[in-house]
């Protein structure tokens, strides 16, 4: 049972709402609040406070770069990972996260675009999502919106170029690519549709956007995050693949450790380290409503210390 915690408006949660419809995949979908505190999320987690989070019984997948591997691993057809370019699969998607999510987010929340999506919103509610993401930056502000303006058009004028030639990124087929650079353009198009026509130069990117969004959500029922709480509770983490240990850290295996997000959200997951490979970070602990979970992080963008 697919169990992912997330909200609506969530652009990164839907890149992993998108690969949901892509495999065609059922899964429960838990609503968590926008802001902090998110203590039913976090007695998941441990302290992660990302969106979106996967939850499997009692494993619990932080960060879409790891989500998208547990999924691909759950169902390989179709893959995300087209053969022979896994490794540009991987590259663009951290490329769109690193740096194009950044510039399109700016870009969405130009004054015109936030008024737009605020407009639902009473203003104490709106305070407490501008604060919050304040917060999560550090008090660092966005990118100022003429530059992302600039920017956007920029690398817009870039996809065109590819999507001119081919239907998608890497060719004929969806690859995690793809997704990777969609959610923010979904975002525009869907939560600032005010922006939309700002993509019109583009019509490759327009058709483009339009053959992603056929590929749907996947059936998905709601799951209320007690219920979510109580499948961990009953359940056992998976078995952990035996094999190779990588030790960058010098923290032996049953350490207790501290792993948090280099940057955007750094609130720190504690627990025993049971496992650590080249990519990937398993800690186990202990919540009294969850039971014992292991959470999985994936190494790139995250930062293990002793705790
Ligand atoms: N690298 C992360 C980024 C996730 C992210 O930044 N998500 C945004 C929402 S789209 C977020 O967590 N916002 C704050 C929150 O939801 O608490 C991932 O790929 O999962």
């Amino acid at each position: 049972m697919l169990v992912l915690h997330h909200f609506p408006q969530s652009p990164f949660a839907q890149k992993v709402r998108s690969i949901l419809g892509y495999k065609r995949l059922s899964w429960h979908s838990v609503d968590i609040p926008m802001v902090m505190p998110k203590p039913d999320l976090t007695a998941l987690t441990g302290g992660y406070r990302r969106t979106p989070v996967l939850q499997i019984g009692a494993d619990v997948y932080c960060d879409t770069a790891l989500i998208c591997d547990v999924l691909e691993q759950w169902q390989t057809e179709p893959s995300l990972y087209p053969l022979g370019q896994e490794g540009w699969a991987r590259i663009v998607a951290q490329w769109a996260d690193a740096l194009w999510f950044p510039v399109m987010s700016a870009f969405s929340f130009q004054p015109a675009g936030a008024a737009h999506f605020y407009r639902q919103m009473s203003a104490g509610q709106r305070q407490a999502l501008e604060q919050d993401r304040q917060a999560m930056r550090g008090g660092q502000a966005r990118l100022p919106a003429a530059e992302a303006v600039a920017a956007a058009r920029t690398q817009l004028q870039r996809l065109a170029q590819v999507l001119e030639q081919q239907p998608f990124l890497l060719g004929e087929q969806p690859s995690l690519a793809d997704f990777s650079i969609y959610h923010p353009l979904w975002f525009l198009r869907t939560q600032v549709g005010v922006l939309q026509p700002a993509l019109d130069p583009w019509p490759a990117v327009l058709r483009w956007l339009d053959r992603m969004q056929a590929l749907g959500q996947g059936q998905s029922q709601p799951l209320g995050s007690e219920a979510a709480l109580a499948l961990a509770a009953s359940s056992r983490p998976a078995a952990l693949a035996a094999g190779e240990f990588f030790d960058a850290h010098g923290l032996p295996l049953g350490s207790r450790v501290s792993i948090r997000a280099e940057s955007m959200g750094t609130e720190a997951s504690v627990g025993e380290l049971v496992s650590a490979c080249q990519s990937r970070l398993v800690l186990r602990r202990h919540d009294p409503r969850a039971g014992t979970v292991h959470v999985h992080f994936p190494r790139l963008g995250f930062v293990m210390t002793a705790a």
